[in-house]
């Protein structure tokens, strides 16, 4: 039995996860005075981006956006080079914000938890860590990410590969040379996107192992316009608040007021080549007011971008294996790239289809197909994505005394209330649970959002002398019920996506995140908050 650390044991709250939420959590926290603690699995904080150093990753929200808004001398100093944020620049970006706000002070690094518990006796958290170490706290705050759980896939002989074996989750921190072997992608969802125009111009021969083919649009990177740059400053405060009153937690992106069929054909052309031309994802989904809610609408964009596929890609059978037809464009998360299908074109880049003859096995020297046909290779890069949004707390053994158990309460998929608590497990916060808008919208944003909820929650409970707080068993089914109706509404649950549970075998399909927009959330928030806590339990 692992024994309680001394100086620990006057903890107010115990923070699982270093990265965006978990960072910003400690900021919010201490100023309300409290004692805090925070636990990260890495060797360094950033979550996400502490892991994710693979050749081109970066992120799909432009770098004006994608950043803390809680204090405007951060905002306003903070210099961002280019329209989209590299990895290195946002693992940069936050550890100064770790340093400015002297928050390392309160995490405890290379700790990962194992087990959560809380006893309804003494209303307190214990967790303990891989270490043996254990520590109580009566507030427990899950910042442990939505795409943080890594997955290799489940293929014979996966252990038996001899060569170099990478996933690009869990990236080595110096790096890899690629430079004259012959290297295997597996996987082309956003990782495997960003990754393979790099790849190939390192590697001597590339081979891209796909399953299904993805929608990309051109991300139009570029150094950051000084003139922009210095508008968005201006207005930073005002464009924060309006994010608030948008779908995706984004503001600038005027939202339209047609369908698709009210336009043209003609028009409609002349529209997406614009959205084409300008780059990025919520411009295009913003093209027309139903792309993600009637098949038909949809199929104007989808049709579009796979004109544009082959265009770009000279070999006729390549270019038609790289158009997806097995969902609709947006119902996955829609890939920002960077020269992906061009890369296509190179002699030393080729597309193997494992749809219509899958991996066999895997043996010393790279991996066989069905038809007996084998690829040798030096290494491998697993972009084969994460178990999402319920991996992470899945992965923790979290129980009470009361004998509930996240793992059974989630069997058929997550329940929770708004995506910040669970009925049955009192006094913890999730930021950016499981149906809550989260991975829908700018995540720092959604971040800071849940952490100021937990934040006042805890302070009105410490005000009022009251010591739990959890969901009611029928708010927490309302919102379940909810969430489920919203999705079914739209065209999301068409796609086998990580948002479905759909890429895991054996995950239960159901549609995680809340699609009701930033807004109609952030106004239940509220509303929730102005009737006393409406639907939570206080004792
Ligand atoms: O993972 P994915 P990801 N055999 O799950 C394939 C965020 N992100 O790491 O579709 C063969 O999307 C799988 O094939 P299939 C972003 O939200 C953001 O790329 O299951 N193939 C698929 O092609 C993103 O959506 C950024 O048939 C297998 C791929 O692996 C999320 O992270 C950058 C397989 C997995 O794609 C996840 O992206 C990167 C198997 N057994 C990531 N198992 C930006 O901000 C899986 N695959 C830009």
């Amino acid at each position: 039995m692992a024994a309680v650390s001394m100086d620990e044991s006057d903890l107010d709250v115990i923070i699982i996860g270093a990265g965006v939420g978990g960072l910003y959590a400690i900021h919010k926290l201490r100023q309300q005075g409290l004692k805090i603690r925070a636990y990260e699995a890495g060797d360094g904080v950033g979550g996400t981006w502490f892991w994710n150093r693979y050749p081109g990753c970066r992120c799909d929200v432009e770098s004006m956006e994608y950043s803390y808004s809680f204090d405007d001398d951060l905002q306003q100093e903070w210099k961002w080079p280019e329209r989209y944020g590299t990895q290195p620049e946002i693992l940069r970006y936050i550890n100064h914000v770790a340093e400015r706000f002297d928050l390392l002070r309160d995490v405890q690094l290379s700790t990962r938890i194992k087990t959560a518990r809380f006893d309804s006796k003494t209303n307190l958290w214990t967790i303990t860590t891989e270490q043996g170490e254990a520590v109580s706290a009566p507030y427990c705050i899950m910042a442990t990410g939505n795409l943080s759980t890594p997955r290799f896939p489940q293929i014979e002989g996966i252990d038996d590969f001899e060569g170099e074996k990478y996933h690009t989750g869990l990236w080595p921190k110096e790096g890899v040379d690629f430079s004259g072997k012959i290297v295997g992608v597996i996987g082309t969802g956003s990782s495997g996107v960003q990754s393979i125009p790099l790849i190939a111009k390192q590697a001597k021969h590339l081979y891209v192992f796909q399953r299904t083919a993805n929608f990309s649009l051109p991300a139009r990177n570029a150094p950051l316009d000084p003139e922009k740059e210095r508008k968005h400053k201006e207005e930073y405060v005002e464009r924060r608040k309006a994010a608030y009153s948008t779908p995706f937690g984004i503001a600038g992106y005027p939202p339209p007021d047609k369908r698709a069929a009210e336009a043209e054909a003609e028009e409609r052309r002349a529209n997406y080549e614009a959205k084409w031309a300008e780059g990025g994802s919520i411009s295009f989904l913003f093209a027309y007011k139903d792309l993600l809610l009637n098949k038909e609408a949809n199929d104007t964009a989808s049709d579009f971008v796979r004109e544009k596929i082959r265009a770009t890609v000279k070999d006729p059978i390549t270019a038609e294996l790289l158009c997806p037809n097995d969902h609709p464009i947006g119902t996955k998360r829609l890939i920002l790239d960077t020269d992906y299908y061009e890369t296509y074109n190179r002699d030393n880049v080729t597309l193997v289809d494992i749809r219509s003859n899958p991996i066999e096995q895997f043996t010393a020297t790279g991996l066989q197909l069905t038809d007996g046909s084998a690829y040798d290779v030096d290494a491998i890069s697993f972009a084969t994505g994460f178990d999402a949004m319920t991996g992470a707390m899945r992965d923790i053994d979290i129980n009470t005394d009361q004998g509930n158990n996240i793992r059974d309460k989630w069997e058929d998929g997550p329940r929770s209330y708004l995506g910040i608590m669970v009925a049955g497990f009192p006094n913890m916060f999730m930021i950016t649970g499981p149906q809550s808008p989260g991975v829908k919208s700018q995540m720092i944003m959604a971040c800071e959002w849940h952490v100021d909820f937990a934040a006042n929650a805890i302070a009105h409970m410490r005000k009022n002398g009251l010591s739990r707080m959890e969901p009611e068993v029928s708010a927490e089914n309302g919102w379940v019920t909810h969430n489920n109706e919203v999705a079914d509404s739209t065209l999301y649950p068409l796609a086998n996506s990580w948002y479905m549970g759909a890429n895991i075998p054996g995950k239960p399909r159901i549609f995680m995140p809340y699609v009701g927009g930033v807004e109609a959330y952030t106004n239940k928030c509220n509303d929730v908050v102005a009737n006393g806590y409406e639907g939570f339990s206080l004792a």
